[in-house]
């Protein structure tokens, strides 16, 4: 089964169905199309009936509720374009430094944008009345996981604030297409911003609580050490998606594209090099950001000497943040996070 993807479309692992775009797709279009969009899984995909499908909010709340697709309809519809990166984006790279067992080998192309349709989560919570002792809001999806001898739903959780941001949105429609059910449908979350675990698929539960979720997807996976920070906002990263790696290419010039995206500072400036980090060139934005979550396309053209080149990029957010240089003092034990410059190895012929 491919769930509607198309022919391009490189899947990682069948069961659960995992899989990505060609890199070169990537920067074709600002909106990535959703027979394209990467797909991250880690049970089975819910068929489920948008005409039945409740949604619960419960937990710290005054008043709590069960709502229906109709229920939410109701409420002010809002569109919002947002990148979605899992931390696992890149992870091929931190391979290279040291095995990371048990983790699916993502190349830079575990990252999609999209135009995400449905209601503000901020209008639901407030319509329940979050508690004052409410500091987090967990998700729960209806599909089965199974980890540690138990089966459940994948879970997770955001702090309250950013539950309450008016861009964190509860989606039934992506592109403008009714949510497909390989992307959560009827209804999931999106938490712009932050590492695509968040936004839970197949979205059935919402609980506010004090502290975060206790799903195991909260609790011992998405964080940096078995008990080190558990992963938020995205850092800034670039990937160069064209040209692909070990290609060649006639002396002269040569364009390069890619994307960059930050879940913090808006990106202001992509840089890249064609002589190992001694000089960087400007790159030129391709799109005006339809929101601060959406990724920026990017190209710019560099001259390359004829022999082995190595072409690097890396972003710089509003208040300066940029990407570390190497990927040896980033690799993590699960492979997260990867935001290293980003290298691609190309052959100038004479
Ligand atoms: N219910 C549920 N939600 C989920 C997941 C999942 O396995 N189950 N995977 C998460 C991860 S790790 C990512 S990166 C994104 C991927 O969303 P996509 O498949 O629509 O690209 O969904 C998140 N939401
Ligand atoms: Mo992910």
């Amino acid at each position: 089964m491919n769930f509607g993807k198309d022919a391009a479309f490189a899947a990682v692992t069948e069961v659960p169905f995992n899989g990505h775009p060609p890199l070169e797709a990537l920067a074709q279009a600002h909106l990535t199309p959703i027979d394209l969009f990467f797909v991250r899984n880690h049970g089975d995909v819910p068929l489920l009936n948008p005409a039945t499908h409740g949604l619960s909010i419960e937990g710290l709340v005054e008043h709590p509720r069960s709502l229906n697709l109709h229920d939410l309809a109701a409420l002010e519809p809002v569109e919002i374009t947002a990148a979605l990166q899992c931390a696992g984006n890149r992870r091929d790279e931190l391979l290279a430094v040291a095995p990371i067992p048990g983790e699916l080998p993502w190349t830079a192309a575990a990252i999609s944008n999209a135009v995400w349709g449905g209601v503000r989560l901020r209008d639901v919570l407030m319509h329940c009345g979050p508690l004052a002792d409410a500091a987090h809001v967990a998700f729960t999806g209806l599909d089965s996981v199974s980890r540690e001898g138990q089966t459940f739903g994948f879970g997770g959780s955001i702090p309250l604030a950013k539950a309450l941001d008016p861009d964190t949105l509860l989606v039934t429609h992506m592109n403008g297409e009714p949510l497909s059910p390989v992307h959560g449908g009827p209804l999931r979350v999106v938490v712009p911003g932050y590492l695509g675990a968040r936004s839970v698929k197949w979205l059935s539960t919402i609980t506010v609580l004090a502290e975060p979720s206790t799903n195991y997807f909260q609790q011992k996976a998405y964080r940096m050490l078995p008990d080190g920070a558990m992963l938020g906002e995205n850092a800034p990263n670039s990937v160069i998606c064209w040209p692909s790696k070990d290609s060649q290419h006639p002396a002269g010039t040569l364009s390069v594209l890619g994307y960059a995206l930050s879940g913090g500072d808006p990106i202001e400036r992509v840089e890249v090099s064609a002589d190992d980090g001694r000089t960087w060139q400007p790159a030129q934005f391709l799109d005006e950001p339809a929101s601060r979550w959406a990724w920026r396309l990017w190209s710019v053209t560099v001259e390359v000497r004829p022999g082995e080149q190595q072409l690097i990029a890396r972003a710089f957010d509003a208040a300066g943040r940029t990407q570390p240089r190497d990927t040896g003092p980033l690799w993590n034990l699960k492979g997260y996070a990867n935001n290293a410059w980003h290298r691609v190895h190309v052959k100038i012929q004479d």
